[in-house]
């Protein structure tokens, strides 16, 4: 298993998380990279490859529009500019029923407009931990061909649409490999999002195309956040009916469901005929994760990698969610080493 980080990802670290009414420190926090790398070494994968090359804006634009690129980059020197505090945080979105025209001019506007939850702040480091997590989805993606591989990056993605940052994601890392795997020659690519939550910026992005099927087990979203996507009845859109596939699942589900799922899933994929696997890896299904309500256990991960490797596919795992950070290691070396079959 080829593993891509990039140790800059610790400049984004937010004390602005709303979460149940109050402001405080994100459970996406750059200490869990470090739990991950110590478990990954201790269950005996290599140490991480070299910082990869920087992520071409050209490969962001298959993913993202170029304005919310642009708004990305300068949105925390323009607050700072405005308000002279550390953390810039959206507070009016424009929902239906308002008009979502053009960008306004105000930073604190601005802000709402290119996303569409609070609990996401734009931190001094965030586009530079962003864009190297990309840059790892991409480098893990090149070397796909050669065998699995694994981008060990934070801030995760799959929240993340072509315009919105939400849900802790700013770009959607899995989208950018997956538009890799294409670009190398796949023909077709799925896209499988094993976190907690439904991956609604993946979802999005391919929703209207059949060269990308994106698959996604998660809690139910009358239930869980994202809450207003993520439900069985989204198949895809024109071109892409029938290339999205939502497995949702009620809080308290315990592995023999989960894998039911997972099977249903991973036949869905066979079916699809895609050339090379995109895993959106989250192990926020833990039993012991603070913000999620699954219930499976550490025992569990090892399984799940190795129903996934019977797909017999190039396969790249894109670190998504995680939050119980003394099992977070341990379950992320869990899923890949029963995918390498250990
Ligand atoms: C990101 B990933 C509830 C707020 C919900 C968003 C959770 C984002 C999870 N108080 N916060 O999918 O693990
Ligand atoms: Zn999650």
């Amino acid at each position: 298993m080829r593993i891509f980080h990039n140790p800059d990802h610790d400049r984004h670290d937010s004390r602005s998380e709303l979460h149940d009414g109050q402001l405080g420190r994100s459970f996406e926090c750059p200490e869990r990279m470090a739990v991950i790398r110590d478990a990954l070494a201790a269950a005996g994968f290599a140490p991480p490859a070299p910082p990869p090359a920087p992520v071409p804006r050209a490969l962001l634009e298959r993913v993202h529009a170029p304005a919310y690129l642009d708004f990305l980059e300068t949105a925390h020197a323009r607050w700072v500019a405005a308000y002279r505090t550390p953390d810039a945080i959206a507070f009016t979105y424009p929902v239906p029923g308002l008009r979502r025209t053009a960008p306004p001019a105000p930073i604190a506007a601005a802000l709402g407009y290119w996303s569409f939850s609070v609990d996401t702040c734009i931190t001094e480091g965030s586009w530079g931990a962003a864009r190297s997590a990309a840059a790892c989805a991409r480098a893990a993606a090149l070397a796909a061909a050669e065998g699995p591989a694994f981008a060990l990056a934070r801030p995760p993605g799959h929240h993340a649409h072509g315009d919105l940052f939400g849900g802790y994601c700013y770009l959607n890392n899995a989208a950018i490999a997956a538009e890799t795997l294409l670009e190398a020659g796949a023909a077709r690519v799925a896209v499988l999002d094993i976190d907690y939550h439904h991956g609604n910026g993946t979802q999005a992005i391919f929703y209207g195309r059949g060269d990308v099927l994106t698959v996604s087990i998660h809690a139910d979203p009358v239930q869980a956040f994202p809450y207003f996507l993520g439900h069985a009845d989204e198949g895809g859109t024109g071109a892409g009916e029938g290339c999205n596939m939502n497995l949702p699942l009620p809080e308290g589900t315990a592995i023999a469901a989960w894998r039911a799922a997972l099977d249903t899933a991973c036949r869905r994929i066979a079916g699809h005929g895609a050339e090379a696997l995109v895993v959106s890896l989250g192990v926020d299904t833990y039993e012991g994760d603070p913000i999620s309500r699954f219930r499976l256990a550490e025992g569990d991960f090892p399984g799940i990698g190795a129903r996934i490797a019977r797909l017999r596919l190039p396969t790249v795992f894109v670190m998504e969610g995680g939050y119980a950070i003394a099992a977070l290691g341990r379950n992320v070396a869990g899923v890949l080493g029963g995918f390498l079959g250990r």
